[in-house]
């Protein structure tokens, strides 16, 4: 069922935004994954950094703005799958919060700067974030859609957009960070 579908995407989500692992997000949670991406990037690349942690200061405003109800200054699970389905996907907050991230950590991740993530650039992601590596080959090869051995911009923001805007459970793009449950 499409609504399913984005809940458990944006559940896992949420239990990955929890840094601190208290059930609710806050500031810090969102400063520590700006941190935890910010360490992809070469310790020289500043730019990248920088996008990063501001993307994720951004996509924190967001929902403290528009996804706090009860004004406690914190965002809990309800508040925050609420707001994902409503607001972040927002054209405005989609392109300055989520794909700010995408287009910095692709950058970060290309390595050898070709333009495009070889498998190796790819995977090296999971384990830096914190994603269980044991599903990295599955994504892998359901990401690079023109099935060439390599993930390119186009082919990284359209499953990030998936992740986000689609309702469908066989979008490639919901592999982003694991499988999603199927059938629960
Ligand atoms: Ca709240
Ligand atoms: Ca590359
Ligand atoms: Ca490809």
């Amino acid at each position: 069922m499409p609504a399913d579908v984005k809940n458990q995407k944006f559940t896992m989500l949420f239990d990955w935004f929890d840094q601190g692992g208290d059930g609710v997000l806050t500031h810090d949670d969102f400063r520590a994954m700006g941190a935890l991406f910010g360490r992809l990037a070469a310790p020289d690349d500043r730019e990248n950094v920088s996008a990063m942690r501001s993307a994720f200061e951004e996509w924190w405003r967001v929902l403290l703005a528009r996804g706090d109800a009860n004004g406690d200054g914190q965002i809990d699970r309800k508040e925050f799958l609420d707001l994902m389905v409503a607001d972040i996907t927002a054209p405005e907050h989609f392109e300055k919060a989520v794909l700010a991230i995408a287009d910095a950590l692709m950058r970060a991740l290309d390595t050898d700067h070709d333009g495009v993530l070889s498998k190796d650039e790819y995977v090296r992601m999971y384990d830096a974030l914190g994603i269980p590596p044991v599903h990295s080959e599955d994504a892998f090869r359901r990401l690079d859609r023109d099935g060439n051995g390599a993930i390119s911009h186009d082919e990284f923001r359209t499953a990030i957009t998936e992740f986000y805007l689609s309702s469908d459970e066989n979008a490639p793009g919901n592999w982003l960070i694991g499988p999603i449950q199927q059938g629960s």
